[in-house]
């Protein structure tokens, strides 16, 4: 029996709920049960990066301007991120991880994945295995999290998702197509807004509508991305929990509708390009050492002009400082560009990624 149990792949995921907000309510006794706002000032075009549970209950959500969070629950309580403290938290949560099994992949400050098959037993199963893990974190960190448990990282992700705050969904072997045929098609990976619109004008909404597609309408619809796609709405999903996962520059880059040669224009773009990619940075809870700026002029030749210091670097206003930068060092007279792109790089001293090779040698 044990050997039977032991076939079945054991996938956990687990998320903090409204992670930056709740610590928050937790170092702050004040704001316990009461609406929270984490993210930037409302005055100067800043976002929520977390709204607490109670927030959430107006329609506040994360990557909403904040002066319209405001408009929607005026009696929430504004915080300004305090990224050290949320660092901390996501190491020692990781610790935590550590502790049920060596085979974690961080996501996101705030979530992993953690393969607990070769720990399972007849007693501890996979849902008793999260269960220990919620009870751990809320007697350490005094934070719930929320999990899922199923045979693969999608489902878990979906399901961990599911019965939030402080839930625990469990789907069993056997039971993912039941699962995932009443959801709706943007609950799988690769189907963001734009997509989920495009597929729904064909009248697909439902997961079940999605898996019953055949094989050329998936790759008409998703091209490189169908099978994966099609397996992912079958309940198939063979992708291993990944212990080390690097990455070795984030960026984001825009193609001009038209080519430009204003400079104040130029600059609002590199600003709004330098907020992308310092979201990024903040969701990882990183910060690297080298700015790139990539452009590319109105006769298609393409340059990229970078920048490193000794300190690291993660909010837009210093992204966006030294972008601009060496932007206006390549700027000229009657010089246009069609394309600019922003990027940090040079993530020397990523704390996560020490932690996965820490991992990688103990659990190896
Ligand atoms: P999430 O796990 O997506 O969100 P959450 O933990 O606040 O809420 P829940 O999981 O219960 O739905 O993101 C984790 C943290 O990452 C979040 O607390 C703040 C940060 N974040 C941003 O800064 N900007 C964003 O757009 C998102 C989605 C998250
Ligand atoms: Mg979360
Ligand atoms: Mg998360």
């Amino acid at each position: 029996m044990v050997d039977e149990l032991k076939l079945n792949k054991a996938i956990i995921h687990a998320d903090f709920d409204a992670f930056y907000a709740s610590v928050e309510q937790r170092d702050n006794s004040k704001l316990a049960g009461r609406p929270v706002l984490v993210g930037g000032r409302p005055y100067s075009r800043g976002v929520v990066a977390s709204a607490s549970y109670e927030a959430r209950k107006y329609g506040v959500r994360s990557a909403m301007p904040m002066s319209r969070a405001i408009k929607l629950c005026p009696q929430a309580v504004m915080k300004r991120p305090r990224f050290d403290v949320y660092r901390e938290v996501s190491n020692h949560v990781m610790e935590i991880f550590k502790t049920f099994t060596p085979i974690i992949e961080p996501l996101s400050l705030d979530e992993a994945y953690l393969d607990v098959t070769d720990k399972q037993t007849l007693t501890m199963t996979p849902p008793v295995i999260a269960k220990n893990l919620k009870l751990k974190v809320l007697e350490e960190l005094k934070l719930t999290i929320s999990t899922g448990v199923s045979t693969s990282k999608s489902i878990s992700k979906i399901a961990s998702d599911i019965d939030k705050p402080d839930g625990l969904t469990v789907v069993r072997p056997g039971t993912e197509r039941d699962f995932l045929d009443p959801l709706p098609i943007e609950s799988l990976w690769g189907i963001g807004p734009k997509t989920k619109d495009r597929i729904n004008k064909q009248g697909i909404y439902k997961i079940k509508e999605l898996a019953s597609q055949d094989d050329f309408w998936f790759v008409e619809n998703f091209g490189a991305n169908a099978k994966l796609i099609k397996l992912m709405s079958l309940g198939v999903d063979e992708r291993p929990v990944l212990i080390h996962k690097d990455r070795k520059s984030y960026s984001s880059e825009t193609t001009l509708n038209e080519d430009t040669g204003d400079v104040i224009l130029l600059k609002e773009i590199v600003s709004r390009l330098s907020q992308d990619v310092s979201n990024s940075l903040m969701k990882k809870g990183i910060s690297g050492k080298t700015v790139k700026l990539k452009l590319r002029t109105s006769n298609f030749e393409t340059f990229t002009r970078q920048i490193s210091f000794m300190d690291p670097v993660q909010l837009s206003f210093e992204i966006s400082e030294y972008a601009t930068k060496l932007l206006e060092q390549e700027i000229s007279e009657g010089m246009k560009f069609r394309l600019l792109g922003v990027g940090v790089s040079g993530f020397g001293h990523l704390e996560m990624r020490q932690d996965s090779q820490q991992m990688r040698l103990e659990g190896f």
